[in-house]
C-alpha cells in the first residue's frame, strides 16, 4: 500500500515555521521587514538605491538581495549606502524561501538597523506563496508591464500591502493606464495602498519616504507594546 504525501504542503508548512522564527526575532529587535516583489526589471533595486542614497543618514537600513544568478544587485545596493547588505544567489530557484533568509541573517548584526528590506527574485508568481517573516509585501509594477497585471497575478496583489507604480516618466509611451491599474489592484485587494513614482526622475519619491518613515514608527510602537 502506498501513502500519498503532499510534498508542496509540507514544504510550505516548514517554510511558515521558519518565517515565524524570523518574524519573532525581528520584532524583538524592533526592525521593520519589507519583502519587495515584482516582475523582473520593475525597479526594485532602483527604488532601494534611491532610498539608501536619500535616507541613509536618517534611517539605518539593511538589505538581503535575492537573485537567480550574480550578486549585481547586492553590489549596487552596497554602493548606494545600505548599512548592511547580504546577497542570496538561488542558483535557479525562482523565489526566496524563509530558510534562505534565515541563513543570510546568520552573523548579520541587525541591532543597529530599523529596516530590513528583502529584494525577492523577479517573478510575480512563486514569491507570493513564501512567507519570509516580513511585516509586509510591497509589490512594484512598472508602466511598461501592462495595467492588467493585478488581474493576471492576483495572489501577489492580494498578499501585498502596498503597490508601487514605478517608471511614471515613461507614461504615454505605451497604453498603460494609471487609473485602470489602480482600479484593477483594488478589485483584487480593496485595502492595498498605492504610490506612483519614478526612480529615474525622483517624482513621487517623497511620498514613498513618508510612507516608510510612518511604517517604521508604527513598527517601533507595536514592537515596544509587545515587548
Ligand atoms: N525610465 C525608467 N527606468 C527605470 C526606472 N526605474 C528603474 N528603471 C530601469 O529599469 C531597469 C531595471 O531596474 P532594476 O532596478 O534593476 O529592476 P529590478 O526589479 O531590481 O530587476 P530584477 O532584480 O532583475 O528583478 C534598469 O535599467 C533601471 O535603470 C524609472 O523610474 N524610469
Ligand atoms: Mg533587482
Amino acid at each position: 500500500m502506498t501513502t500519498r504525501i503532499n510534498v508542496g504542503e509540507k514544504v510550505l508548512k516548514e517554510n511558515d515555521r521558519i518565517a515565524a522564527e524570523i518574524r519573532a526575532e525581528l520584532s524583538r529587535k524592533k526592525i521593520l521587514s519589507l519583502n519587495l516583489v515584482s516582475s523582473p526589471g520593475s525597479g526594485k533595486t532602483s527604488l532601494l538605491e534611491r532610498t539608501f542614497q536619500d535616507l541613509k543618514d536618517t534611517i539605518p537600513m539593511a538589505v538581503i538581495a535575492g537573485d537567480v544568478q550574480t550578486d549585481n544587485d547586492a553590489r549596487r545596493l552596497a554602493a548606494a549606502g545600505a548599512t548592511l547588505v547580504r546577497p542570496i544567489v538561488t542558483g535557479g530557484a525562482c523565489h526566496l524561501d524563509a530558510r534562505m533568509v534565515q541563513q543570510a541573517m546568520t552573523g548579520l548584526d541587525l541591532s543597529c538597523c530599523r529596516v530590513l528590506f528583502v529584494e525577492n527574485v523577479g517573478n510575480l508568481v512563486c514569491p507570493s506563496s513564501y512567507d519570509l517573516g516580513e511585516d509586509m509585501k510591497v509589490v512594484l509594477i512598472s508602466t511598461t508591464e501592462g495595467d492588467d497585471k493585478p488581474l493576471k497575478y492576483p495572489a501577489m496583489f492580494r498578499r501585498s500591502s502596498l503597490m508601487v507604480i514605478n517608471k511614471t516618466d515613461l507614461l504615454g509611451h505605451s497604453d498603460f493606464d494609471l487609473e485602470r491599474v489602480k482600479d484593477n489592484a483594488r478589485r483584487i485587494n480593496d485595502k492595498i495602498g498605492i504610490l506612483e513614482l519614478s526612480c529615474r526622475t525622483g517624482a513621487g519619491l517623497s511620498a514613498w519616504y513618508d510612507w516608510l518613515a510612518r511604517t517604521v514608527d508604527s513598527k517601533q510602537r507595536r514592537a515596544s507594546k509587545g515587548a
